[in-house]
């Protein structure tokens, strides 16, 4: 069975954007392949954040990953800093890695513009360290929402240098995006970001659901009610593409292009198939929340079985680079 990895940052509140462009589609791959997933909390300290909520974060990441689906009968979740290996593989191909491809990252740049007075190291090694995470199991596949293509590409780059510097070892992932690989934010521009103030979170509640979508942007060439609209252009009838049934979808589509329906009508529809989908992961949640303990175990035997992995492949990394210790 080929291999799957994909890893998600405890950086903030984890939106529908995050749900759709990736996660939902990690819980329909684990019939297909063996799948690994993974909170990356070293990812998210490349931006300041606060450190007294980082274990917090930490578990309800995981607890809304398990909450999907994503249950440890079915796949692998686990912390990224739980398996070090992934941090000295990084090391590895940081010496294999022109700083010009780091630099010319779309994250990277945007990121830069974002923290101007903190422009790391780590933000700029951040694909480098995705790279170690997917090679470090030798994943042939990489799930993940259109944004991260780039880097995902990177991580082939990697692969074949280090690979024509040191012989065959890893393989060149392929991408996987899901059928709603970018949403925007309800500004309707930037993509939808836990940093950006643009997100309907996945544990909001109805009403303020409702009240995002109330106000969120839609086709910004339909003024008036009486104006046909442009669904191609409507952040609105992306997410109904994502969350309402294929009828409710041509229902929409043609009426917006009519101008049959409005945009308050074509809301409260979506407003509906998001709270009903949502309010299901939202109650496996506080289920989970009532068993202490249980997302630290899955969490903790994640990590065991991605250790027995990634010891493996980094005893055969540290060979083909000349640095084995079996002295
Ligand atoms: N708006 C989006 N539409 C579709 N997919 C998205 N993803 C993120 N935003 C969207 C996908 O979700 C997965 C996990 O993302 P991440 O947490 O690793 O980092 P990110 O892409 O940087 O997500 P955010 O929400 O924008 O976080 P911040 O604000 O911390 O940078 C990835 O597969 C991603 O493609």
């Amino acid at each position: 069975m080929d291999r799957i990895f994909s890893g998600i940052q405890p950086s903030g509140e984890i939106h529908i954007g995050n749900y759709v462009g990736a996660i939902r589609n990690w819980v329909q791959l684990v019939n297909q392949y063996e799948c690994i997933y993974c909170v990356v909390d070293y990812h998210a300290i490349t931006i300041e954040y606060e450190v007294s909520s980082m274990q917090r974060r930490i578990l309800e990441t995981a607890t809304i990953l398990v909450a999907c689906g994503l249950t440890p009968d079915k796949c692998t979740v686990f912390v990224q800093s739980h398996v070090p290996e992934h941090t000295e593989l990084t090391w590895i191909f940081n010496c294999v890695t022109p700083i010009g491809e780091l630099e010319r990252m779309t994250q990277f740049k945007e990121k830069s513009k974002q923290h101007r007075h903190n422009i790391n190291m780590g933000l700029l090694d951040y694909p480098v360290l995705q790279a170690a995470d997917i090679l470090i199991y030798k994943a042939g596949y990489v799930p993940v929402g259109e944004d991260q293509t780039q880097h995902v590409e990177l991580s082939r780059e990697v692969a074949r240098k280090f690979n024509a510097r040191y012989g065959e070892t890893f393989p060149e992932p392929q991408v996987l995006l899901s059928t709603a690989p970018r949403i925007a934010g309800t500004d309707g521009q930037a993509k939808m970001s836990k940093s950006m103030n643009n997100a309907i979170g996945l544990l909001d509640p109805p009403e303020v659901i409702q009240e995002k979508l109330r106000t969120a942007a839609t086709c910004p060439h339909r003024e008036r009610r009486s104006d046909p609209g442009h669904p191609e252009h409507c952040n609105i009838f992306t997410m109904h593409t994502a969350f309402s049934k294929t009828d409710q979808i041509d229902h929409v589509e043609k009426g917006c292009r009519s101008a049959g329906i409005g945009c308050i009508e074509c809301k409260e529809l979506l407003s509906e198939n998001m709270v009903e989908e949502l309010s299901l992961i939202q109650a496996r949640v506080r289920e989970i929340n009532e068993k202490p303990g249980y997302i630290i175990d899955v969490l903790k035997s994640g990590a065991s079985r991605c250790k027995t992995i990634a010891t493996a492949v980094m005893d055969e990394v540290r060979q083909k680079i000349g640095i084995k210790s079996d002295w």
